[in-house]
């Protein structure tokens, strides 16, 4: 298992590589041009000068998350295609720059959603939460407004020029169906993964965040059986997953059992933790097992007992100690740090 940490860049995250560096076991940074529009070609001088960045900080830049991916893609519209050659080129270049994967993923118009971020915990953190009946009744705009008020970051899948274009592009899904995002993913991979294995770059999609469908829209990576049909839409080793436990754990999905069946194709783990309750709200807490409703210890024994090499971070973390003032929702350091601890602990344990 190789131990990354996700970092927003200079002037972007208010977490320095220097603070990462303290952290025990990390030896990757796991990297973006989070200003760059989805669908846009990335510029060598950028990819470098990332990459430099971070290598020059002590760590490794093989994982990206995410290249995201153009919404004329998942609409199938025929534009789609000069949006799939651009993916296609960003993945060469990121590859050239030694790049080993890249996360990325599939939800229609958004990336995670919740309907707070600064959700009060008993133990006096705070963390992001998910409420059921808030979602029912809120129109998705107003949504969006009211938690990004008091944010002034931008979060992954709300880039401004998303934000704007929303309400034409809920037009545009009017009618959509899950079999259509499937055909859409499938000429996507169809496309792209041929780059992939001639230039040793491989994709891990990121599971749908809630695995539900929400505000209308279909969602797909969302448990095994649709986890399986994923991976035979090319069948190819390059034709990955990124496993998140927390996204899957937002509903009863057997997550070591998924691990079990498609370890093979698992190049990059998102470990956390979530509760879930009886109503279908969940929030995220500790990466503890006994916190939350996902088994993280058997999540981490399932993996050792495969033998996993390849990268893992946590993810999301509450916020701790006021750094709900500064940090990205989801994204501090101390939380993320403890969970660190917790998973090399569980680890290291096994290991000995
Ligand atoms: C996060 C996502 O929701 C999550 O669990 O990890 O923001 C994730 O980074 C993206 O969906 C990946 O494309
Ligand atoms: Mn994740």
């Amino acid at each position: 298992m190789r131990m990354t940490f996700r970092w927003y860049g200079e002037g972007n995250d208010k977490i320095s590589l220097a603070q990462i560096r303290q952290i025990p076991g990390v030896d990757g940074i796991v990297w973006s041009l989070h200003d760059m529009p989805a669908g846009e070609l990335w510029s060598e001088e950028r990819i470098t000068k990332e990459v430099a960045t971070i290598r020059q900080a002590g760590f490794h830049a093989d994982v990206v998350e995410s290249v995201n991916v153009h919404e004329d893609i998942k609409l199938g519209l025929p534009t789609r295609d000069v949006y799939i050659d651009n993916y296609k080129e960003t993945l060469r270049r990121l590859a050239k720059a030694g790049v080993k994967v890249v996360c990325y993923n599939f939800m229609p118009v958004f990336d995670w959603t919740r309907t707070e971020l600064y959700h009060p915990l008993k133990d006096g953190s705070n963390a992001l939460f998910f409420e059921q009946s808030r979602i029912q009744n809120i129109d998705p705009m107003e949504l969006i407004k009211t938690l990004s008020q008091n944010v002034d970051v931008t979060m992954p899948g709300w880039e401004p020029e998303r934000l704007a274009k929303l309400e034409h592009t809920f037009v545009q899904y009017q009618g959509f169906t899950s079999e259509q995002l499937w055909s859409n993913l499938q000429y996507f991979l169809e496309q792209v993964i041929p780059v992939c294995e001639q230039y040793d770059i491989k994709l891990g999609i990121h599971p749908d965040d809630p695995a539900f469908a929400i505000f209308g829209l279909p969602r797909i990576i969302t448990n095994l059986t649709n986890i399986k049909r994923l991976l035979s839409l090319v069948d190819s080793p390059y034709n990955g997953l990124s496993i998140c436990t927390g996204s899957l754990g937002s509903i009863n999905n057997d997550i070591p059992a998924i691990i079990d069946q498609c370890f093979s194709r698992i190049h990059f783990m998102h470990v956390r933790n979530v509760k879930r309750f009886a109503n279908g709200d969940f929030i995220e807490t500790s990466h503890r097992a006994c916190d939350g409703s996902v088994d993280t210890v058997k999540v981490i024994k399932t993996l050792h007992k495969h033998g996993y090499t390849g990268y893992l971070r946590p993810d999301h973390g509450r916020h701790l100690w006021g750094e709900e003032e500064w940090a990205r929702p989801g994204y501090g350091l101390y939380d993320r740090a403890l969970g660190i601890m917790y998973i090399l602990g569980v680890w290291d344990s096994l290991e000995s």
